[in-house]
């Protein structure tokens, strides 16, 4: 039977958040270890497809159209290039794609049929597909199910409360919305927040019960330090600390001990051993590729020379969807077949189910 928890209060996360580090570390190490492989750590890769120009106004973020920051602004990618940029995700260990777009919502459309389109395309190669645009429709989310979307990525952000002080063009509502928007389809809710914006420990708990409550819990919870982007109103944060970070990932995987939590923005701030102690607090997925959506973050090979030194491996897509059973009834019989086993989605295993029995009579 799950343990998962759905009426945390504030008070209750407070109270872990605040525990003697090494009480905490022990606390949420155990958690992780019961529910996940903790020498096991998702690679995804971040791809801007829409860049910049977004009428929102974000306090952190450099995309918003009011704010005079550097980065440079570009059209819909195509879908070509889409694909072009998930096959050399994919060569270097990445099992998933998030595309991101700076849209406050998604207009249907030409450009909504592209991104459809290259849904489809990511979703043949058999890697997790992720898509960050904005609001959606309970009507648009569903299209995107039947691409084949894997998750969709909407953060609260912050606390209710803390959110009014970064983002004024729209609500804590509206995210709640989207959030249930895709929560009626067959994709999976990827949601979290931003530490370092100026927000105390009440406000990253009170993110933590919003988040937690949710019923089911968000598959997926990224924690993003804040990156600061000179000519944002967030430029003059300092990097959050370490601590809070570790604090933040552990207090997490142990309100939310199924999730996939992801060490998100901020790790060019953080050193190995910083982030070794958040894979320990469990954090289980991490951002890969040298940029962001439109910041630095660390090169591939050093991610994966880190890897090697924690002897951590990166996770196959399409794990966590499985359920126990049809994971061991296809690790069966691909094992017959003397092959390993292939993580896929279940309407993909059915496919692979079959082309398995074929080979199987072959082999008899
Ligand atoms: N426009 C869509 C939206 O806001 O939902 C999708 C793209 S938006 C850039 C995705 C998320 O990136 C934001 O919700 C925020 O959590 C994160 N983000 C943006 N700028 C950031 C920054 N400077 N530091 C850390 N995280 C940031
Ligand atoms: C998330 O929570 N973090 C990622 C992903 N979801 C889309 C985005 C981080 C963006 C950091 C700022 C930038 O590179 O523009
Ligand atoms: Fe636009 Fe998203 Fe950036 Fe907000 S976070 S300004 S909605 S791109």
């Amino acid at each position: 039977m799950s343990e998962t928890r759905h009426n945390w209060t504030k008070e209750d996360i407070l109270e872990i958040y605040n525990t003697p580090l090494m009480d905490l570390l022990y606390n949420a190490a155990t958690i992780h270890r019961k529910h996940h492989d903790p020498n096991t750590v998702q690679v995804s890769t971040l791809l801007s497809i829409k860049t910049g120009g977004c009428p929102e106004d974000c306090g952190y973020c450099p995309q918003a159209a009011r704010y005079h920051t550097d980065i440079e602004g570009n059209d819909l990618m195509s879908v070509q290039h889409v694909k072009a940029q998930a096959l050399r995700a994919k060569s270097s260990g990445s099992s998933r794609i998030c595309m991101g777009a700076a849209w406050r919502n998604v207009k249907d459309g030409e450009e909504f049929d592209q991104v459809l389109e290259m849904v489809r395309t990511i979703n043949k190669l058999d890697m997790e597909v992720c898509c960050t645009l904005g609001m959606i429709t309970e009507n648009q989310a569903q299209r995107l199910a039947e691409a084949g979307l894997y998750a969709y990525n909407h953060n609260l952000d912050s606390s209710e409360e803390y959110y009014k002080e970064v983002i004024s063009t729209r609500g804590y509502e509206d995210r709640l919305e989207t959030i249930d928007n895709v929560r009626k389809t067959n994709v999976t809710v990827c949601s979290g927040g931003i530490i370092g914006m100026g927000e105390n420990a009440e406000d990253r708990a009170g993110m933590l019960v919003a988040l937690s409550t949710l019923n089911p819990q968000p598959e997926s919870v990224p924690i993003n330090a804040l990156v600061a982007v000179e000519g944002t109103p967030l430029e003059d944060q300092k990097p959050v600390s370490i601590w809070d970070m570790i604090r933040m990932v552990a207090t997490t995987r142990i309100v939310m001990p199924e999730t996939q939590v992801r060490l998100s923005a901020g790790r060019t701030e953080m050193t190995r051993e910083g982030q070794a102690m958040c894979f320990f607090a469990g954090a289980n997925s991490i951002f890969a590729g040298d940029k962001l959506l439109t910041t630095p973050n660390p090169d591939v090979n050093a991610d994966m020379e880190m890897f090697k030194m924690l002897g951590l491996n990166p996770q196959k897509p399409f794990i966590k969807k499985m359920q126990p059973e049809t994971v061991e009834a296809q690790d069966s019989q691909y094992q017959a077949l003397g092959e390993k086993p292939k993580w896929t989605r279940p309407e993909h295993k059915i496919e692979r189910n079959e082309e398995a029995k074929q080979k199987a009579k072959v082999l008899k």
